[in-house]
């Protein structure tokens, strides 16, 4: 397996690289080769046909032991219950048809109590089998009478073994319900009249361990259970109620990157009010978004840049998306940050769009939804040592006040930029002390009001090097300043009080500000190497780092392993959303789902969950930097802060940011309410523009769930203040047009030649069908 996916990766390192002229001559290789064929008749493994990872330290249960199995309704005594255990290829059980809503049930006794930590479900295969489940629930209980939800969700309309791995937790039954059947695979927009429930196999997985509950550290569960694997992932802002949905998405398939044809990603949108999910192939933009720069606009428009079709630029407008504008430039795994007048700066990006193809500063101006190049900010500033492909990915950047960005690393040299000057201009912000280059580290910035950044973890190479645990301390104030840094978590619970850095080493793990200002930090391994979740080298135990006692502290191990490509993002109930990893294909770490983490302060000091404050109503959604919110909060309101709505994707979530609301005042109680204002920020460096999660937090440190605040500029455009600043495109002179000239032709000796292009794509789809054929039984049949 290992060499599988070593090779896939090597692959689709060379077809990104080429990626930017020529994604639309690839033919749909991956499709044509992949349909798998199941044994018709005969015994059936399942194991051998499920590309994704299998529950942490499970083992299958034998299913001699089970005690009894029952279902919901059968149709005949032929397509009976029983025949999910029975191992045959050829039998199923089939439910009766329903014209309504699905909830198909089967329950299973396993004859005894067993760490439970998972299910795999076969559907029947090939194109037109019918019954394949789509949304479903997963109990556990111990007497078959109070059952306890561990995971639910959408398995996706490709055919393959589905699985639905969770915490191990102690029960004898275990109860699969069907709540819709999923669409043929090659058209997945057929609706049926009558739908019913065939599996063909049901595995049951158990650890020899469960994880003791201790509150006081957090807590870990439900899964969702996702149609793909999530990478990337953003709040859906725009029209936003208090609990918007979550966007999640892959690349051009559900399960894998490399090879991509172009043109289409896959993604899943999840409601977490109503527990929906639901899973679509996005194809009008033409853009396989996968390894993009993300960044979500001050209207809440969800921006995605290059990736896999490395120019492209998509905007998610709250239910669907839209195309804009295509970057001047082709890059992916670059970073993009909203700027404080609203627009959007990126840079680097060598892994996409060729190497030797200049990977310069762009700004995106989300009213003309059009790129302009920043000549001056060369890829090349922000670059570690690990050349060519991967020295400028993922950087840790933060707009700033009068549009300035700063440059936090993953490379050790920090920077300032300033996209007010024709061209762009930098000044070094100097080093992060002798921290080591930290690629796929994590920064976050924690306090907005006081420039406050930390920085923590990351490998000196993008693969195969050590995860450091690092961490620092960055203070930024006026722009262009040197910050201070200092090295963060010396008041540890390690001991280790001369070094400071977190509790674990961790490079590829994620992170997100909580509403108090301290910062969960998930998964990761120490051996940094993507699509590696060998047992020595993964954390499972995620940390949180308090600023207020300066220290690092293991939170609730989990039981599910997060590491390259896994996201995190903050929701508004104050939990935390952890899932993905992985996206290599036939591999085995792959994992299609996402827990949710309740971190401790949702929980008393009994254990029992903590009453979460009243969530805040706010009479103004709308608020002007320096201009007064006013929002009636709990009674018992002891502080409040304002964290950005996010993006993420490879360990870059830009867009995060928390700002504390100090000196609100409030009226006296009524009816449970105060009625609070405090005046924003007037500095929208400080207050990006955008949708925010208002939280309140009680007096025993309780958050509440959050309320939707939009903050907006005081202009109506850029227009409106470009002309203080900046040269507009259409007037560089006649120097900067010599020098695009002359950058245009670097790019041509490289890669606008077609042919050559065409040339080494063919190699590489050669390459690649030989791969596929001899050694990768595919997992798709997506059309
Ligand atoms: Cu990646």
């Amino acid at each position: 397996m290992k060499l599988q996916w070593a090779s896939g990766l090597l692959l689709g390192a060379a077809v990104n690289y080429v990626d930017a002229s020529a994604s639309s001559h690839l033919p749909n290789f991956a499709t044509d080769s992949s349909d798998i064929v199941f044994p018709s008749s005969g015994p059936i493994d399942p194991e051998k046909y499920c590309w994704q990872a299998k529950p942490h330290k499970g083992s299958r249960l034998d299913r001699t032991k089970f005690a009894a199995v029952e279902c919901s309704s059968q149709e005949s005594e032929v397509n009976k219950c029983e025949n999910v255990l029975d191992g045959q290829a050829h039998t199923y059980w089939r439910s009766t048809a329903s014209t309504g809503t699905q909830d198909n049930s089967i329950i299973i006794d396993l004859g005894s109590k067993q760490n439970v930590n998972g299910l795999s479900m076969l559907p029947l295969m090939g194109d037109n089998a019918r019954g394949q489940i789509a949304k479903h629930e997963v109990f556990l209980s111990n007497d078959k009478h109070e059952w306890r939800k561990v995971a639910y969700g959408l398995w996706g309309w490709n055919k393959s073994v589905k699985l639905a791995v969770f915490e191990p937790e102690i029960a004898q039954y275990v109860k699969l319900v069907a709540k819709s059947e999923a669409p043929p695979s090659k058209s997945p927009d057929t609706k049926y009249n009558e739908t019913w429930t065939s599996i063909v196999d049901i595995a049951i997985y158990a650890a020899g361990y469960t994880i003791p509950a201790n509150p006081a550290i957090g807590s870990w569960g439900p899964t969702l259970d996702l149609p793909i694997v999530p990478v990337a992932g953003a709040h859906a802002a725009v029209n936003h109620n208090d609990h918007g949905n979550v966007i999640l998405w892959s690349a051009w398939a559900d399960d894998q990157f490399f090879a991509s044809p172009g043109g289409a990603t896959f993604t899943t949108t999840w409601d977490p009010v109503k527990g929906d999910i639901v899973q679509s192939n996005i194809a009008n933009n033409h853009h396989d978004m996968f390894c993009p720069g993300i960044s979500m606009d001050f209207d809440g428009r969800v921006v995605v840049s290059g990736g896999a079709d490395s120019d492209k630029t998509s905007v998610f407008n709250g239910t669907g998306w839209e195309r804009g504008k295509s970057m001047k430039l082709h890059r992916g795994y670059h970073a993009t940050t909203t700027l404080s007048d609203g627009r959007i700066f990126a840079i680097g990006g060598s892994w996409s769009g060729g190497p030797n193809n200049p990977k310069d500063g762009e700004l995106y101006d989300p009213w003309k939804r059009s790129w302009k190049r920043l000549y001056n900010l060369k890829g090349e500033i922000i670059e570690t040592s690990d050349r060519p492909l991967r020295a400028d990915n993922h950087a840790w950047l933060f707009g700033w006040k009068n549009g300035s960005v700063f440059h936090a690393g993953p490379s050790y040299d920090m920077n300032w930029f300033n996209t007010r000057e024709k061209g762009g201009s930098y000044v070094s912000a100097g080093r992060r002390l002798d921290d080591q280059h930290s690629m796929s580290g994590n920064a976050v910035m924690f306090d907005a009001v006081a420039g406050k950044i930390l920085t923590f973890g990351g490998q000196e190479l993008y693969d195969g090097s050590f995860g450091s645990r690092n961490a620092h301390l960055i203070t930024i104030g006026e722009p262009y300043k040197k910050p201070k840094v200092q090295i963060a978590g010396l008041e540890g619970t390690r001991g280790d009080t001369t070094k400071g850095g977190m509790f674990y080493q961790r490079v590829f793990h994620t992170s997100v500000v909580l509403p108090d200002g301290s910062v969960f930090i998930a998964g990761g391994e120490i051996w940094g190497e993507p699509f590696n979740e060998a047992e020595r080298d993964i954390q499972l135990t995620p940390e949180i780092y308090y600023p207020h006692n300066d220290s690092f502290v293991p939170m609730q191990k989990n039981n599910v392993v997060r590491v390259y490509h896994s996201l995190s993002i903050l929701l508004p109930d104050a939990t935390v959303l952890n899932g993905g990893g992985g996206l290599c294909g036939n591999c085995t770490v792959n994992h299609y789902d996402a827990q949710i983490f309740r971190p401790p302060y949702l929980y008393n000091k009994d254990g029992t969950p903590a009453d979460q404050p009243k969530t805040p109503v706010v009479k103004n959604k709308e608020v002007t930097v320096g201009k007064t919110l006013r929002f009636f909060a709990d009674a018992d309101i002891k502080s409040a802060s304002l964290v950005r709505l996010g993006t993420v994707s490879h360990t870059v979530n830009t867009d995060q940011r928390r700002v504390p609301l100090d000196g609100f005042k409030c009226d006296k109680p009524e009816e449970g309410y105060r009625y609070c204002t405090v005046k924003i920020h007037p500095d929208p460096g400080v207050v990006l523009p955008g949708y925010y999660m208002l939280f309140v937090i009680d007096s025993a440190g309780v958050p509440s769930k959050a309320a939707t605040v939009k903050v907006q500029l005081d202009f109506p455009n850029i227009s409106a203040i470009e002309e203080d600043y900046v040269v507009d495109e259409e007037d560089w002179d006649v120097e900067d047009v010599e020098e695009e000239e002359e950058q245009k032709k670097d790019c041509d000796m490289d890669f606008d030649d077609d042919e050559r292009v065409q040339g080494m794509v063919d190699t590489i789809i050669a390459a690649t069908r030989k791969l596929w054929n001899t050694q990768k039984p595919a997992l798709l049949t997506q059309g």
